[in-house]
């Protein structure tokens, strides 16, 4: 058993039922001319997480942990994309439009994959996903119970959407959650801290958060 020191009270995880789960880690998030872009948003504060991240996955990677990769991710005919979602606001680009980084939030298009500084390895879990969380419309609920995991510990943007959405889910499904502070960041500062604060509130409602220097050092402590 790993304890990481963590708000509002200590996180304890056994490795092999805890699964890391990096949200949507993609160019069409982080790099300017994709779909975070197109809403309006400056996405370079995004970048400022990567070196942390890549920080936790080594050291999962390195212990053989679970990793699942998502992506928000349409299919090329847009069946799966509720024209609610496409034609809402204003953007400059809609969803299925053509961008620098090809078709917008569309699977296989250079935008839609996860950063390079990110990139999946042969054997970890990618999961396509339709809507901001993770469980919707998608297998991961069944594959992580099939993998025996219990635990989820999470990285990835953004925080008061994708990534919240999908604890949110993962919670009422039963899995005890951690969310490490650095590692994930939203487009809008005062709204991470929002949902870093709702997060752990009421004796961790939905879940944990920690910096993930506290969950390097319990790995590292426990090896
Ligand atoms: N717009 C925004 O903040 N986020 C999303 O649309 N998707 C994810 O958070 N991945």
């Amino acid at each position: 058993m790993i304890e990481v020191a963590a708000t509002p009270f200590a996180y304890a995880f056994e490795p092999a039922s805890t699964a890391l789960v990096i949200i949507d880690m993609q160019r069409d998030f982080v790099e300017p001319g994709g779909f975070g872009e197109s809403l309006g948003n400056d996405v370079s504060r995004l970048g400022a997480i990567v070196p942390a991240c890549r920080r936790v996955l080594a050291a999962w990677r390195e212990r053989g942990g679970l990793v699942v990769h998502t992506r928000e991710a349409h299919r090329p005919d847009l069946s799966d994309c509720p024209p609610a979602k496409r034609d809402r606001g204003n953007p400059k680009v809609r969803i299925g439009d053509t961008g620098p980084m090809g078709r917008i939030l569309v699977a296989g298009e250079p935008g839609n994959q996860i950063i390079d500084a990110l990139a999946p390895e042969l054997g970890e879990l990618v999961i396509d996903k339709p809507g901001k969380g993770a469980f919707y419309a998608t297998p991961l609920d069944d594959v992580l119970r099939k993998a025996g995991i219990t635990h989820l510990v999470f990285m990835g943007v953004t925080t008061e959407v994708c990534v919240q959405t999908s604890m949110r889910e993962a919670n009422d499904r039963g899995y005890d959650c951690l969310l490490l502070e650095d590692c994930t960041e939203s487009y809008f500062p005062e709204f991470k801290s929002a949902a870093i604060e709702m997060i752990r509130a009421q004796g961790a409602i939905v879940g944990w958060t920690a910096p993930s220097a506290q969950l390097l050092g319990a790995m590292a402590a426990s090896r």
